[in-house]
């Protein structure tokens, strides 16, 4: 019996004392519980602000409009258009053609002419969203449709297109916008070619439509800048040697020295290596370029353009 009770004393001892513990870890899981979610709070907060921060600097773009849907027809002018009917091929029937500008400025862009049934994309960044009706050769009873995408910057690229009866075809694409470009009408069309040597600057660049309907660049031996253009007058800032001709090896055979100070004029290039430029006393001659901008004088050596000249044209 005295065992028993000693049992049951030391069982409800026993109780008491996990009861007490018991409560002392509830307590501090509790208290640990509440700084554990105040502060995954305020990480959360602080999260939401940084969030909000970096949408906030991020211009999210919202429009999806392109920018043939942004066109308002009454403001076409004369030869552009969102559709017209003509006939294309001279063979008495009447093409319905008309321009759709799928995509938009943040996924890219892709023009897409249909005549009569005919579709063909243009690619392009950022397209006028019309188009014109020109005619390279009147002998040929054709006629053609030109289109116009402004690319990156203000780099224009036109696709003239034919239609064959059944499918329009790619004539050819030169740069410039076809409302810039010169059409004599006897095949040949004059554009601006933006130039790959020296400086920023276009030269006249002419194509021809041959009997295949297919546009080719007439080569030239020297483009000519324009000589009201940024960048044909130069004053030199150091002296430079002029070849005579672009078949001299660099130095060979040298038809002046332009010197420090000297105001000279500009001509224009072959567009590959050799540049042409003449001095204040009219004597013409030729220099190296490689890399764009990079003059090779006659000892081999290197140099910017930008310590050759002054008065460089480098817009981009
Ligand atoms: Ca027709
Ligand atoms: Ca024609």
């Amino acid at each position: 019996m005295l065992y028993i009770e000693a049992k049951v004393n030391f069982s409800d001892m026993q109780f008491k004392h996990a009861s007490l513990l018991l409560i002392v870890v509830l307590l501090g899981t509790a208290v640990l519980t509440f700084i554990v979610v105040q502060r995954q709070k305020e990480l959360d907060d602080q999260r939401a602000a940084v969030l909000k921060d970096i949408g906030d600097a991020i211009d999210v773009p919202t429009a999806t409009q392109t920018p043939a849907q942004k066109i308002d027809p009454a403001t076409l002018k004369a030869n552009e258009y969102l559709s017209t009917s003509i006939d294309l091929n001279g063979d008495g029937v009447v093409e319905n053609i008309s321009i759709e500008v799928k995509g938009n400025s943040i996924e890219g862009t892709s023009t897409v002419l249909t005549a009569s049934g005919s579709s063909i994309v243009f690619p392009g960044t950022n397209p006028d969203g019309y188009f014109g009706i020109v005619d390279i050769d009147t002998t040929d009873h054709e006629k053609e449709i030109a289109v116009s995408d402004r690319g990156g910057s203000i780099d224009y690229t036109t696709g003239f297109y034919r239609f064959d009866g059944s499918v329009l075809q790619l004539v050819g694409t030169v740069q410039g916008s076809y409302e810039d470009i010169d059409f004599a009408g006897n095949g040949t069309l004059t554009t601006q070619t933006r130039a790959t040597t020296l400086q920023t600057w276009t030269y006249e660049d002419a194509f021809t439509l041959g009997t295949d309907h297919k546009l080719s660049h007439v080569e030239k031996d020297l483009y000519l800048i324009d000589p009201s253009a940024i960048g044909a007058h130069l004053t030199m800032l150091q002296d430079l040697p002029l070849n005579t001709d672009t078949n001299e090896v660099i130095g060979g055979a040298i038809a002046t020295t332009l010197k420090k100070g000297e105001k000279i004029t500009f001509i224009g290039c072959d567009d590959v290596r050799w540049c042409k430029t003449q001095s204040a006393t009219g004597v013409a001659g030729w220099f190296a370029v490689e890399d764009f901008n990079t003059i090779i004088t006659i000892d081999g050596t290197r140099v910017q353009a930008s310590e050759v000249f002054e008065g460089l044209s480098n817009a981009d």
